[in-house]
């Protein structure tokens, strides 16, 4: 158990004891939950040297907190707590987790309004129930509220794009530090998940001081949640929290390895050393030795998987999804890199909603080293985006002819569109003009509510028009904002094993659409993949290597994308 959750049942404990009015015990409890989880090092670590003893000598906690503790390391659980728990049937540690709501105030509201948790007092809000409280009023349900909206907003997932700036930001400064030799950012940042929780950085410095004083100053802290020397972490004005370590060189790349999680991939590795008689841990793998152990691998991350007979597992597949199994026979897939691509097959120019020409657009792809570039824009249907009707995809092709006669030999412009599908699954453009194009991605923007079957049916009737190429963003997802359409994925990725269509991985940091289990699926079977930027502007093409995040993660190859390809072979493995 960490220190964390240890930290958060002494809490509670104290809550539960404020509410029955018991005298001294709350602080008691309150400062030793703080001392916990302000502690550097484990708690288990502490007692697993020095017994009950070390426990005792954390400051804050006394003969009888250490006995509490003992047993929450030893059983996981605590009988004291649970008899609690069930005299007070109100969860607070997740209550305590709105600003300005104390246990007296939990309880009352659970008396009179029988509220037990966040979802009992966001009606309670809603109802406009506890401004009619005596001693409430209006201002205290206003405060409530907006505790609630701010817990919303820290405890929401951010997707991995709209903190990737402020990350490597974070990177940039700590590098700066003098003493830094080394910045990582490891958690599910690092493994690429499409939205991250917090993030979790690591540094080797021989100034663990300047580093940390450096990192809660900067500037878009609002709360510093932890200061340590060896640990410290922040809360920041976009409301995502930041963990800081400093770590030992010699054990860095164990820490590298077990910060970067995930946690059931940690877990599944440790089990291997301790099968081998070894223990692995954040400060290295070890075997015994007499009464102690000796230290076997630790430095570099590397060193780790070799020892323990396994290939390096690339941080994007680390879920203990099956890689460590194919890891230990030296099988692990290939997996596409990100400067594999060589080509974008969606992108919008000025024609229709986006913001540069043709040109600018085919001249910021050549910069990022393509050799070809789709012009998608949308159809008629749309007319929000003045989507082209036959004429003006007509007029465009005409442009695009003469960019690529300008352009020659540097990239080449294909004549693209993202034709919308209709709510039968015709499409938007006349098969005739389609016919005409280099490639056409079909896509749904409208009756995202369609039942099952019926929207599973109209994407693969647009998907059995001869001339579409590609499904862009196919499950039509916004992250945190829409969710995805419901729609047979195995039934779309069996359609399009028999019609060679692509399925396309859309980098747009809130679509990343398909998500990374369906690309799974789609690689097992040998459907073909396409990541694009599905840019708007010269600024957004980068988003592509969020797509190839993605695509890593669902343990794609470089063969199964087929942007990677030389233009021939890639029109080649597009539906003929
Ligand atoms: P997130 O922040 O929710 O997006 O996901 P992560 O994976 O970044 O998780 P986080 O920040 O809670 O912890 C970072 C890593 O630390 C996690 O991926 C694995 C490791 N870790 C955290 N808690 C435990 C634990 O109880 N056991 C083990 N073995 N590893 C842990
Ligand atoms: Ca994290
Ligand atoms: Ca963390
Ligand atoms: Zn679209």
């Amino acid at each position: 158990m960490r220190n964390e959750e240890i930290a958060k049942t002494l809490a509670a404990i104290g809550s539960f004891l404020e509410m029955d009015e018991v005298a001294f015990k709350p602080r008691a409890y309150a400062r030793a939950a703080e001392a916990i989880s302000n502690l550097e090092e484990e708690t288990s670590e502490i007692y697993k040297k020095g017994g009950i003893k070390a426990l005792e000598e954390i400051p804050g906690v006394g003969a009888s907190i250490a006995e509490k503790i003992e047993e929450l390391l030893k059983t996981g659980k605590l009988q004291y707590y649970e008899d609690l728990k069930k005299k007070h049937p109100i969860n607070v540690a997740e209550l305590s987790s709105i600003e300005g709501l104390g246990p007296k105030t939990m309880q009352l509201l659970y008396k009179k309004l029988g509220v037990k948790n966040l979802a009992g007092l966001e009606k309670a809000v809603k109802d406009g129930k506890i401004r009619k409280l005596p001693r409430f009023g209006q201002k205290s349900e206003e405060k409530i509220e907006k505790g609630i909206e701010a817990y919303h907003r820290h405890s929401g997932r951010f997707p991995i794009g709209e903190v990737a700036g402020l990350a490597e930001s974070i990177k940039d400064m700590l590098w700066k530090v003098p003493g830094v030799s080394r910045v990582d950012i490891a958690g599910s940042f690092r493994r690429r998940k499409e939205t991250v929780g917090d993030l979790d950085m690591l540094v080797i410095s021989t100034r663990p001081k300047a580093v940390m004083d450096a990192f809660i100053s900067q500037p878009d802290v609002i709360e510093v949640i932890a200061h340590g020397n060896t640990k410290s972490s922040v809360r920041l004005k976009i409301g995502i929290d930041v963990d800081l370590r400093v770590v030992n060189a010699e054990s860095y790349g164990a820490a590298l390895a077990y910060f970067t999680g995930s946690k059931p991939h940690n877990v599944a590795m440790r089990q291997m050393a301790q099968d081998k008689g070894w223990k692995l841990n954040e400060y290295g793998l070890f075997r015994k030795s007499g009464k102690g152990w000796i230290g076997l691998a630790g430095k570099t991350e590397e060193e780790i998987y070799e020892k323990l007979g396994l290939e390096y597992v690339p941080p994007e597949m680390r879920e203990d999804l099956g890689e460590l199994d194919l890891a230990a026979v030296h099988k692990l897939p290939r997996l596409i890199g990100y400067k594999d691509l060589v080509g974008d097959l969606q992108v919008q120019s000025n024609w229709t909603d986006g913001a540069n020409s043709i040109e600018e657009m085919a001249l910021a792809a050549e910069k990022m080293g393509y050799k070809y570039v789709a012009i998608t824009d949308h159809t008629k249907r749309l007319a929000m985006a003045h989507g082209l009707d036959e004429a003006g995809l007509a007029k465009q092709g005409v442009e695009i002819d003469r960019v690529n006669k300008k352009l020659k030999g540097r990239i080449k412009v294909l004549k693209g569109t993202e034709c919308d599908v209709l709510k039968d699954g015709t499409l938007d453009i006349s098969d005739k003009t389609l016919a005409k194009l280099d490639i056409v991605g079909v896509s749904i923007h409208s009756y995202f509510d369609l039942p099952l079957k019926e929207q599973t049916a109209r994407l693969e009737r647009a998907m059995r028009n001869p001339n579409a190429d590609i499904v862009f963003h196919p499950t039509c997802r916004l992250i945190n904002k829409r969710e995805p359409i419901s729609i047979d994925m195995d039934r779309v990725i069996k359609v399009a094993k028999e019609t060679g269509m692509v399925l396309e991985i859309d980098g747009i940091p809130d679509r990343l659409d398909l998500k990374d289990e369906y690309i799974r699926k789609a690689v097992e079977v040998g459907v073909k993949l396409s990541v694009d930027s599905d840019a708007h502007a010269i600024a957004h093409l980068p988003f592509a290597s969020y797509g190839l995040a993605q695509a890593r993660r669902g343990w794609a190859k470089r063969s199964d994308i087929v942007n990677t390809w030389p233009l021939e072979r890639m029109k080649k493995m597009l539906k003929s």
